[in-house]
């Protein structure tokens, strides 16, 4: 009698409860404003006005907002519209099985620069391309994607390399233990991005390219437009981070350099930027290069006629397969020889890193306004195996605030 009471009691308890809940719900609207307005904001990509050089040449048409009956999120293309953008990509040379590296690289880029631009990437392979690379990358990328078969030719030994000699060099790199002194795929590499790449095609089509490895980093924000930059400046080559060179991998590269001058007299720029590379007026290199795996440059420089003899030049010395020589003490001797100094920059705002070294904005003012996520310390500019001291010197520029805590 009594176990029954308790249930009739907890019966009319939660009977109550039922018709309070839902006269409530009957005479009330629940509001989802406020989440949805949060979650446009959060989602929406459009922060055109936290881009300040970018001059938005729009109608003035206010930001298209979702019907307020549709509570789906907007996401709106972030590319300011329209936009004059220069005549440029960005360019990766890659193996299919680079795909989830350079993966990383392209967010890096796409995020904190190029999805406010838009600006293509242009991939390029000594095999095909396989389906996934092509549907993965040009879902991430916001401008078009190219992908481009290098030729044969710019990707093997030349006929007038001696196999056996190139193969005795690599073993004795090999037992050296030089990085990748034993590679024979290293060595095209290094060759095809010395003096095939700007060759390729699909490269005729722009005046500028950014080289983007796997697996790097972009530490900051970059606000501004950097191949715009190089245009307005008159800019021909920009750099992040530069190094002195193991003279293992290049030790005859300067005498062949030399030779190159003595026989070409007139290629070299008036104004040039020969002391970054010569600490003697010329008689020995001192192995300071631009790290070219981060490169922004303007195609004409390695179009030219000077350049061109000069790859040549080498090419026909063997030094890329009888040594290791690297495009980037090539690239770098080419652009401090044939560049005015005022064509060369360093690009100080930009954060980057590819293994093991970081270029981390020195001044701590430049680093919050640019949103860095990079430790000051790891700065590798003012370390005593960098080679930039010297562009400042050369351009004679005062060091930013912060320096001295970093070297
Ligand atoms: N298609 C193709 N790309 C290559 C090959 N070897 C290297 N690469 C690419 O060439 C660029 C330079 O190669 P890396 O292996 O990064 O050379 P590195 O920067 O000197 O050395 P890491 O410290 O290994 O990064 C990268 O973009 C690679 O994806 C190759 O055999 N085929
Ligand atoms: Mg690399």
């Amino acid at each position: 009698m009594a176990r029954s009471g308790i249930r009739v009691l907890r019966f009319a308890v939660v009977a109550t409860l039922l018709v309070f809940v839902i006269y409530r719900l009957s005479t009330q609207n629940v509001d989802f404003s406020s989440y949805v307005s949060k979650t446009q904001g959060a989602l929406s990509l459009n922060n055109a006005e936290n881009a300040p050089v970018i001059e938005n040449k729009g109608s003035g048409e206010e930001e298209k907002k979702a019907p307020a009956e549709d509570q789906t999120p907007v996401i709106t293309s972030e590319i300011a519209a329209p936009y004059e953008r220069a005549n440029a990509t960005f360019v990766s040379l890659a193996r299919n099985e680079d795909l989830y590296s350079l993966v990383g690289s392209i967010v890096e880029v796409e995020d904190r620069f190029n999805k406010r631009f838009g600006y293509d990437w242009v991939f390029l392979n000594d095999k095909p391309f396989d389906e996934e690379f092509k549907k993965v990358t040009s879902n991430l990328v916001s401008g078009n994607t190219y992908y481009e078969l290098i030729p044969t030719e710019h990707w093997s030994f030349p006929d007038w390399i001696d196999q056996d000699r190139a193969a005795l060099v690599r073993e004795e790199m090999r037992e050296k233990k030089i990085i990748y002194g034993d590679s024979v795929s290293y060595r095209h590499m290094c060759r095809f991005e010395s003096g095939f790449f700007w060759r390729q095609k699909i490269m005729d089509n722009y005046q500028y390219y950014w080289r983007v490895e796997p697996d790097i980093k972009l530490y900051c924000d970059i606000d501004y437009d950097l191949f715009k930059f190089m245009e307005e400046k008159k800019l021909k080559y920009g750099f992040t981070l530069s190094l002195y060179e193991y003279i293992e991998t290049i030790p005859t590269l300067w005498e062949t350099t030399k030779k190159f001058l003595e026989e070409n007299p007139g290629v070299v720029a008036e104004d040039n930027f020969k002391e970054f590379i010569t600490d003697d007026g010329g008689e020995t290199y001192n192995t300071c290069h631009f790290w070219s795996n981060f490169e922004i440059a303007d195609l004409d420089l390695w179009r030219s006629d000077a350049y061109r003899k000069y790859f040549d030049y080498l090419d026909k010395a063997g030094g890329f397969f009888y040594e290791r020589w690297g495009d980037a003490p090539v690239h770098s001797i080419a652009a401090s020889l044939f560049l005015n100094k005022s064509e060369v920059h360093y690009f100080d705002d930009v954060g980057y890193y590819h293994v093991p070294f970081s270029n981390c904005p020195t001044d701590e003012n430049v680093r919050l306004k640019k949103k860095c996520r990079c430790k000051p310390k790891d700065n590798f500019t003012w370390k005593s195996y960098s080679c930039t001291p010297r562009y400042y010197k050369i351009k004679d520029l005062e060091r930013p605030k912060g320096w001295v805590q970093q070297s």
